[in-house]
């Protein structure tokens, strides 16, 4: 087989397993998207060769990798583990915005607006337990592309609104097709324990990046501080 068909097999061999692969190509498709050059195939051709490359590119070409999905009927409850910066009583949920690149500041219907997202897979603390957990809400990647004048930034800055907690994510795994915004855990409103109003699954990383109750996000090309990283974890966390 040639190397062309041997990816294409492999890449048809994806969509069936991942479930979500198309959506995920197109995320990748997009994100990779305007630094590509266009060819001088004619165009439905070009772009099926385009979308196939880049598929390539986000599956095999640069470490990226779609992490295991589960079936539903394996979602679990995880315990709550972690509240800093979300230990506050008094939190005002109702008041809660979002603030992007420290400018506009969001609602949760702003977030709603995004494609909705299902997305099954295991949440794996560095503490040595892991539970497989139905995700819903939205992918970081529309939400950049809608609302994040930095998606072309190197990395990606999460904090709660207190400040308290707070990740940083390089691009590439902040972009990921599993990388959500997320509204929903196994599908009832998240609670205020489990990161209310909004938090992250990261499923690309360890559970300490899965950060809970998301008061702002900011795109930039300085490499962000990160709480566990401070306190001498692995800053990229991966898995
Ligand atoms: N705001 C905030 N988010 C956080 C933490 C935290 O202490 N504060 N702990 C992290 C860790 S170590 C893990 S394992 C997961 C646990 O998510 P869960 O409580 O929904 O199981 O949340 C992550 N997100
Ligand atoms: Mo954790």
């Amino acid at each position: 087989m040639s190397p062309q068909a041997e990816m294409a097999r492999k890449t048809r061999r994806s969509f069936l397993v991942g479930g979500l692969a198309a959506a995920a190509g197109y995320a990748g498709y997009r994100w990779i998207g305007d630094s590509e050059p266009s060819m001088g195939t004619p165009g439905p051709l070009r772009s099926t060769l385009e979308v196939n490359e880049k598929l390539a590119r986000v599956y095999y070409g640069s470490g990226r990798r779609m992490a295991p999905e589960f079936p539903v009927s394996d979602a679990r409850m995880p315990k709550v583990n972690g509240v800093v910066g979300i230990d506050d009583d008094n939190f005002d949920f109702a008041g809660w915005k979002l603030m992007v690149d420290g400018k506009s500041s969001l609602t949760m219907a702003d977030i709603r607006s995004l494609p909705r997202v299902d997305s099954v897979t295991e949440i794996k603390c560095i503490e040595g337990w892991s539970e497989v957990c139905h995700w819903t809400g939205a992918r970081l990647s529309d939400f950049a592309a809608k609302f994040g004048p930095g998606v072309n930034a190197k990395y990606v800055s999460i904090v709660t609104p207190n400040q308290d907690y707070f990740v940083g994510l390089d691009m590439e795994s902040a972009m990921h097709p599993q990388t959500l915004l997320c509204y929903e855990m196994n599908g009832a409103p998240l609670t205020g324990a489990h990161g209310a109003p909004l938090r992250l699954t990261i499923p690309v990383k360890y559970g300490i990046k899965n950060i809970k109750r998301i008061g702002s996000i900011q795109f930039t090309d300085k490499r962000p501080e990160d709480y566990w990283a401070n306190e001498g974890y692995d800053w990229y966390a991966g898995l």
